[in-house]
């Protein structure tokens, strides 16, 4: 993880918070930073999933007050493919709960956030055909039901459909979405982002699309936080190969027209961080 946003990465421990210089690869648990501040992790636990897992989010979909994840698994061999939820227990144990199957798709990228507006977590599901020279793929909703069960939302054909933000893009108090697709034209990849504003009745709408060219590069991934605190979730992209970032600032009618910022050597992935109440983005 590079970036010229920050000297480092940005930790917060008790009493205290500072950056990790980025020639630290905290091999051993230890940051080279002086004060009695320490950074590690107990030790890992593993929990069974029901294919490979691609993605993962967190949020609580059984409204018990304790925090739960969702993957984007698959397995080909056991015709396995789509979100899967593990209900928490409060105490770091997750238990596998509830799983969709979507066949012959490969389920690539999910994210969590309440779209329909009942107050329950709700998720965004991206998917890619298993021949990456297809363009066949969609971008599906399911909307949590609050035991931890999800209810079928609705299904969007985009092609080879990855990585995904939520956030309410236009301040309406909606959460949209966005995922980056990637069609692939005369075997070259042709990257595209979808963003689709949440209308009046909860529901997402038909996708305002932008063509890579919109940002004069590729797409690769993307994160929603509000950069510059005008209440509108705003959008960061990063870009393979390139030295550059592109944010796009929440508006009334949703994404605004994208500028670049911020060199980043050969940005390969893109994370907004809420540590100080100004999000910066590392890449
Ligand atoms: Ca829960
Ligand atoms: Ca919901
Ligand atoms: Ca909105
Ligand atoms: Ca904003």
């Amino acid at each position: 993880m590079r970036s010229s946003a920050l000297a480092g990465v940005l930790f917060a421990c008790t009493g205290c918070s500072y950056v990790l210089p980025f020639d630290d690869d905290f091999s051993d648990g230890k940051t080279t930073h002086d004060e009695p501040c320490a950074f590690s992790f107990e030790a890992e636990t593993r929990f069974p999933t029901a294919g490979y897992t691609q993605d993962v989010a967190i949020a609580d979909f059984d409204d018990d007050s304790q925090l739960d994840l969702v993957v984007a698994m698959f397995d080909p061999d056991a015709d396995a493919t789509g979100p899967e939820i593990l209900l928490g227990n409060g105490k770091g144990e997750f238990e596998s709960w509830h799983q969709l199957s979507k066949f012959t798709l490969i389920a690539r990228s999910v994210a969590t956030a309440d779209i329909n507006g009942d107050k329950r977590a709700d998720i965004a599901v991206s998917y890619q055909n298993v021949d990456p020279s297809e363009s066949a793929g969609s971008f599906d909703t399911e909307l949590g039901d609050g035991t931890g069960d999800l209810d079928s939302g609705q299904i969007f054909t985009v092609p080879q459909a990855g990585d995904i933000a939520l956030g309410d893009f236009n301040g309406d108090g909606r959460n949209d979405a966005a995922v980056i697709a990637t069609e692939s034209v005369d075997q070259v990849a042709d990257e595209k982002l979808y963003v689709f504003m949440n209308q009046s009745d909860g529901s997402l709408g038909m996708p305002t699309i932008y063509d890579k060219n919109e940002l004069d590069n590729t797409m690769n991934a993307i994160t929603a936080g509000d950069v510059n605190l005008d209440g509108r979730m705003d959008l960061a992209v990063s870009h393979w190969g390139s030295s550059s970032i592109h944010v796009m600032l929440g508006a009334a009618d949703g994404p605004s027209y994208p500028r670049a910022v911020e060199p980043a050597a050969y940005a390969r992935h893109a994370v907004a961080t809420s540590a100080r109440r100004v999000p910066d983005i590392a890449a």
